[in-house]
């Protein structure tokens, strides 16, 4: 019986290192993998690189270099670039592993013995770039369509997958499971292509041999696509532990970008039915990021290392920049300046300000120790009330893969905790001894929305959240949400402990 929430991203080719476009699908998969543990379910995050074509294949021939040599080299640039952004995947699959490497074997033997491939001729344009056969109708000017560059002309024989013959039973897929394919944007796009007739998909290639061979006639290596998309199926056991794959599969998300829509929207549920497996239950799409209104990417020369921004920014103000900034969904345009913006405005001035504010109150008046609150007046309810909104519209903005609005209401929540302080006046009550009551009252309900927000931000700013609460004096690790989300959580005589700022603020030159 399935009981874990699987998310997976996109395997990454690693003909080159990674740049933001591909941080952006593994950071907001994180996020949700993040917060499904914080809500206690049992989570599963995959990801992984896809080794095997010619793209991965002439990489390395530029550089000299043997593909698996390559590959090896490639994989800490991108392991690297995952551990600063505070990636927590439970496994990282790569394509050239054994334990992939059979099962697909296994699997695409099945198929042929079922009948569903068969060996004919394939001349058509191809475009190495994302290692895709397009329809001549579909390449202008001699151009791939989303590369935008000279696509080539494969003329040899190879393997068919009879795609053709599942048309109506995807068709009907897209019908009775509208959530398959997500946003409806996306849907639509697919309905009209399969709408528009579906041809075999050569499966095979013999003009070059990075690949995995085709059991039955190994002269010829599968096509990458078909060996990649069952990364999916392979590292959670398929082929090597049934019961394993049994209790993950199938998978709860795949997260995308709409370049490789078709594949996994198309292709995916298709083999996944010839053979005779369960589907995944959603594919979502999501858009480019665009620099100077066109696809960020290293092919055009447009890629923006992760690490440049990582540098100014850290982890958690890259985190929250991405999640925060558009849609989850559209296309989204990056830019530095707006990047800084919101880093001042709401990391800086609302969230690190509002904590080292607080816990310097603490420190001026309780000598840095929790005070026990007194009575408690309609304004600590107020607030109350803003933290468990805070809570319901982060979980209700996760679950439906609406960042934005889920960390707006947990930015909210900053904002009305730093109105309260500004209304109560902590530094006025201080000048008052009779005033101390309502002075510890104040900077407790201050010091307990702070440990709320440690919790509530911990999904996008893992780190953040860390030295937050253990400048609340808190232990490491944050236990069941249910009791960690009670107002009152923070016992009187704490000690806490100013450190330095959260989020310092970025000095533009
Ligand atoms: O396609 N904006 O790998 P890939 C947003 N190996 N996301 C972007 C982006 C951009 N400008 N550029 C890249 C492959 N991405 C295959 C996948 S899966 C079985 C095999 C992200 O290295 C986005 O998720 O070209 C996109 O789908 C993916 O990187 C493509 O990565």
């Amino acid at each position: 019986m399935k009981n874990t929430f699987y998310i997976t991203t996109p395997i990454y080719y690693v003909n080159d290192v990674p740049h933001i476009g591909h941080a952006y699908t593994t950071v907001a998969a994180d996020f949700v993998a993040r917060y499904h543990r914080l809500a206690g379910e049992p989570v599963f995050f995959l990801t992984g690189t896809d080794e095997h074509g010619q793209k991965v294949a002439r990489a390395a021939e530029e550089k000299g270099v043997a593909p698996q040599e390559w590959c090896d080299q490639m994989i800490p640039q991108w392991t690297e670039v995952w551990n600063r952004l505070l990636i927590s995947y439970d496994d990282f699959i790569r394509t050239t592993e054994d334990r992939h490497v059979r099962p697909v074997q296994q699997l695409v033997q099945k198929l042929f013995d079922n009948g569903d491939i068969y060996l004919g001729h394939y001349e058509g344009p191809y475009c190495v770039a994302c290692e895709t056969f397009y329809q001549p109708s579909e390449v202008e000017n001699g151009l791939c369509p989303i590369h935008e560059r000279p696509v080539e002309m494969v003329k040899e024989e190879n393997y068919f997958f009879k795609l053709s013959s599942y048309q109506d039973r995807l068709l009907k897929l897209y019908e009775e499971n509208p959530d398959f394919v997500r946003p409806e944007m996306r849907l639509n796009e697919v309905l009209s292509f399969v709408k528009g007739g579906l041809e075999d998909l050569s499966i095979s290639r013999t003009s070059f041999s990075w690949g995995i061979p085709i059991p039955w006639d190994p002269k010829h290596v599968m096509y990458v696509w078909i060996d990649a998309l069952q990364n999916y199926i392979t590292a959670v056991g398929h082929g090597s532990d049934e019961d394993r794959f049994n209790s993950l599969w199938p998978a709860d998300f795949h997260f995308i970008g709409k370049d490789i829509l078709r594949h996994h929207a198309v292709i995916w549920p298709a083999v996944l039915m010839a053979a005779g497996i369960d589907l995944p239950k959603t594919v979502f799409a999501h858009g480019y990021l665009t620099v100077g209104g066109k696809k960020m990417s290293k092919t055009n020369l447009t890629g923006i290392s992760p690490h440049h921004l990582l540098d100014t920014f850290g982890p958690d103000g890259y985190r929250y920049h991405f999640l925060r900034e558009g849609v989850f969904g559209q296309d989204g345009s990056f830019s530095w300046e707006a990047m800084v913006a919101r880093f001042n405005a709401d990391l800086a001035n609302d969230l690190g300000n509002l904590v080292s504010r607080t816990l310097a109150l603490v420190a001026r008046s309780f000598d840095g120790l929790v005070p026990e609150p007194a009575e408690v007046t309609s304004e600590e309810e107020t607030l109350r009330t803003v933290a468990s909104k805070a809570r319901d519209e982060l979980d209700r903005g996760v679950r439906s893969l609406d960042f934005a609005s889920a960390l707006t209401a947990v930015m909210e929540f900053v904002g009305e905790t730093n109105h309260y302080i500004d209304r109560a006046a902590p530094w006025n009550l201080a000048k008052d001894e009779a005033s101390r009551p309502r002075l510890a009252t104040v900077l407790y309900s201050a010091l307990e929305a702070v440990r709320h927000l440690s919790i509530l931000i911990n999904p996008a700013m893992p780190n953040a959240s860390e030295k937050i609460r253990t400048q609340l004096g808190l232990p490491s690790g944050i236990g069941a949400l249910d009791d960690e989300l009670r107002w009152g959580v923070l016992s009187a005589g704490t000690r806490t402990e100013r450190g330095e700022g959260v989020f310092p603020r970025i000095e533009v030159e």
